[in-house]
């Protein structure tokens, strides 16, 4: 019987390392950086020292098997893919990172036939990890996870996000305006993989997305599933849009995701 938990340990003890490069580089790495698919979308030589390191003892220690990487790339998914991948985001929550704002991590998750089985959420600032292993739990510092047990939408808080490109930005907004009406409020944190992980930990009742890459979810996605959360990953939410990621406590994840339609969400 397959067993994810040592893949757990190896997410884990990687991203403790990379984590502490990440935080040993911030003073240097936060003076220049580049940019991606727009002005805002930020690199920073963390983000890529970081993945390289995650990529090196990952052939040390799980040789041959392929690697998906924000920054580098790799195998999205793919079908042909057999066994073990592993997918990393070498910091989610960069403009955090760039701003000095302790919410930003290491996130390392492993895929089996594009379904993720092992997953690590380290936090460099702070030191703490999220982990998951399937069918084992969900954990912060070793200490079980559980979703809120909020029932009612209208308690109910909310995480989002959004993209980088500014028309469709207009559109997200829009959306959330229509939705701060019908919950108890929003939180904007900035990470998607630790905004997975808040839903975990009961720390928000919900969250959803669009655009994210399969780095952002791939580990906290996991992590908020194991703990008790409805997760739908993208391209299983027609009516959310095809790029869409919804994490919820299960006694509000029905009203939650009929309200993001009824406020555009799916049409962003
Ligand atoms: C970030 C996500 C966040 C999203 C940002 C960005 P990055 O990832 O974690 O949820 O709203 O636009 O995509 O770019 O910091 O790895």
């Amino acid at each position: 019987m397959f067993d994810p938990r040592p893949l757990v340990d190896i997410a884990t003890a990687i991203g403790r390392e990379a984590g502490a490069l990440v935080q040993r580089m911030r003073a240097s790495a936060v003076v220049s950086f580049d940019t991606k698919s727009t002005s805002t979308d930020v690199v920073t030589a963390a983000d890529r020292a970081s993945e390289q390191l995650v990529r090196t003892r990952l052939s040390e220690l799980r040789p041959g098997e392929p690697i998906l990487g924000e920054e580098e790339g790799g195998p999205d998914g793919d079908a042909d893919v057999e066994g073990l991948t592993w997918v990393v985001d070498p910091i989610d929550g960069t403009v955090n990172y760039l701003y000095g704002i302790p919410w930003y991590s290491v996130s390392i998750a492993a895929q089996l036939d594009g379904e993720s089985v092992a997953g690590a959420v380290v936090e460099p600032a702070t030191g703490r990890v999220w982990t998951a292993a399937r069918g084992h739990g969900a954990f912060l510092d070793g200490e079980p996870l559980h979703v809120s047990a909020t029932t009612d939408l209208s308690l109910s808080l909310l995480g989002y996000g959004f993209a980088y490109r500014p028309e469709r930005r207009q559109r997200q907004a829009d959306t959330w305006a229509s939705m701060a009406t019908r919950v108890r409020d929003l939180r904007r944190a900035g990470a998607a993989s630790l905004d997975l992980c808040s839903v975990a930990a009961g720390r928000l009742d919900a969250y959803a997305e669009h655009g994210l890459g399969r780095w952002d979810w791939a580990a906290g996605g996991l992590i908020a599933a194991e703990a008790g959360a409805v997760v739908r990953l993208p391209g299983s939410l027609p009516e959310l849009g095809e790029d869409a990621t919804f994490a919820a406590a299960p006694g509000i994840a029905d009203a939650m995701y009929g309200a993001l339609v009824e406020s555009g969400f799916g049409k962003v």
